[in-house]
């Protein structure tokens, strides 16, 4: 098996210490970052997030894959500036206001990482404010919003009207997801994108950074 088979499998099975040695061994062994992100890290969670839909595997593995997935990553980050892999566009994202839920935002974040998106993570109970002006600060082409309480998904409203009522409302786009979200919610809000799970959210948002 190459190293970058042994580093997307090692990843699938959660094996963060495994990675990260595999990862050290790709490198050694002279292979560029930018392929042993492709070609081992993101084709291993690329696989754990496909089995994620299927419901081949649960919460706890698709966690542990993508914590072992971040260790990886934090070892190539350097040399992947260095090798001056260009990120494939900018996302922010954070569950709104007054909601302190993080587990599926966190799944998203790390599947939109997977994808080669540089993500700003907000963290969780983020007002509109603080959406906004993180997107013109980092330029984003995307605010992403997590909600899991029927009482707080009003607030991705407010950021959808806050957005269009700004100077980005033609450069930024807005995607919207959680449990009590739906495609309905989404036309009504007049937010751009609606996706009900971490994986079809990463696919997304690299097609609408690359449109
Ligand atoms: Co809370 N909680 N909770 N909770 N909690 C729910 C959501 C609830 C449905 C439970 C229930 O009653 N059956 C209910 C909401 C009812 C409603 O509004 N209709 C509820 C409630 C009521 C509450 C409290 C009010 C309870 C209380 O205090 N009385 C309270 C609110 C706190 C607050 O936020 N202000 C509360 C607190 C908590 C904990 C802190 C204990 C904990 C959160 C821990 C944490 O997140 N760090 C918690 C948990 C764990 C849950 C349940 C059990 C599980 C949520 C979860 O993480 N699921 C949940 C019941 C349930 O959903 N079965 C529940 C796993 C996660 C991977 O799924 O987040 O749906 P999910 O993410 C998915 C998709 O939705 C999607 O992708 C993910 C993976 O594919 N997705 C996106 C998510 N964000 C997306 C964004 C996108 C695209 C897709 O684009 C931007």
């Amino acid at each position: 098996m190459s190293t970058l088979s042994e580093i997307s499998s090692w990843l699938q099975q959660g094996r963060a210490p495994k990675v990260k040695a595999c990862v050290q061994q790709a490198l050694d062994e002279g292979i560029p970052a930018g392929e042993i992100l492709e070609n081992g890290l993101l084709d291993g969670m690329n696989i754990i997030g496909q089995k994620f839909k299927n419901n081949e595997v649960f919460v706890p593995e698709v966690l542990i894959a993508a914590r072992a997935m971040t260790k990886g990553i934090e070892l190539l980050r350097p040399f992947l500036v260095a090798d001056g892999v260009e990120e494939k566009g900018t996302v922010i994202i954070g569950t709104v206001k007054g909601d302190l839920h993080d587990i599926g935002k966190n799944l998203v974040r790390m599947m939109m990482e997977g994808k080669g998106l540089k993500v700003v993570d907000l963290g969780v109970d983020v007002p509109v404010e603080k959406f906004l002006e993180a997107a013109r600060e980092h330029e984003a082409h995307i605010i992403a919003c997590s909600a899991l309480l029927t009482t707080t998904m009003g607030e991705m409203r407010d950021v959808v009207e806050a957005v269009h009522a700004s100077e980005m409302k033609d450069k930024v786009m807005i995607m919207i997801g959680g449990a009590p979200i739906t495609q309905a919610f989404c036309d009504q809000i007049g937010a751009d994108r609606y996706t009900p799970d971490a994986a079809t959210a990463a696919d997304v948002a690299l097609e609408l950074c690359q449109a």
